[in-house]
């Protein structure tokens, strides 16, 4: 009896210390808030006239006293994160269902690594096939100019409206100047707007070696919340 009670004991404490472990890491490991494109008027589109929505997103070059960065789970995630690129505010993106939205980028990194594939200097699914790069309307860039992307696609398998976007993001020169963060002081601008189709769940990612080890797709690249996340086109 006793060690029946004792082998009982130890598969409650086995299955408790699991059980708080995945709460942990679940909890460690959650997406950011959501960031939501909010709806200002309409906009008159090749579909007609659809309601505006607008949200805009920064890239920083590190975390700084300015602007934090993304959570890390860990000293060591974080030692290993110090010097890595992030989108800011929220890497959990929402946008309205069947509206026409408007993202504005603001790149503040300068020069780093070469784009491996030029089709991600070109920009695709946006309203009209341009963006507007520092108030010029363009639909692709060098691949020398590119320094990110904000790239979304769908999952492999699932029966929602196929979706995909890509946004080259520019480069700050080498001359620019930076402020003691890093942080160009004049960020590269891009606008890039785009109509969303019926509500689905998709997901994002940069496409530019811009973390480090791994062909520099690890750090900042694999790591939730810094250069990738969920884009979800919700119900409005
Ligand atoms: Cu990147």
């Amino acid at each position: 009896m006793k060690r029946f009670l004792i082998t009982v004991l130890t598969v409650v404490v086995g299955v408790g210390i699991v059980a708080g472990i995945g709460a942990f890491s679940w909890w460690n490991e959650r997406e950011p808030p959501a960031l939501k494109a909010l709806v200002f008027g309409t906009m008159d589109t090749p579909q007609g006239e659809l309601p505006h929505a607008t949200l805009e997103l920064a890239i920083y070059p590190n975390p700084s006293d300015k602007v934090a960065g993304p959570r890390t789970t860990s000293s060591f995630e974080e030692n290993l994160l110090s010097e890595q690129p992030f989108y800011w505010p929220s890497s959990s993106i929402q946008v309205p269902a069947n509206t026409a939205v408007t993202i504005t980028f603001l790149q503040y990194g300068g020069p780093m690594g070469q784009l491996y594939n030029d089709y991600f200097s070109e920009v695709h699914g946006s309203m009209d096939g341009t963006m507007l790069w520092n108030g010029k309307s363009v639909s692709k860039m060098k691949s020398t100019e590119v320094t990110h992307t904000f790239t979304v696609h769908d999952y492999p398998q699932s029966n929602q409206p196929n979706f995909f976007l890509n946004v080259p993001l520019p480069i700050n020169d080498a001359k620019a100047k930076m402020d003691k963060a890093g942080y160009a002081e004049d960020p590269q601008k891009v606008e890039f707007t785009f109509i969303t189709g019926d509500p689905g769940k998709y997901v994002w990612n940069c496409q530019f070696p811009c973390g480090d080890m791994y062909q520099e797709f690890g750090g900042a690249m694999q790591t939730r919340g810094w250069m990738g996340g969920t884009f979800e086109v919700v119900a409005s």
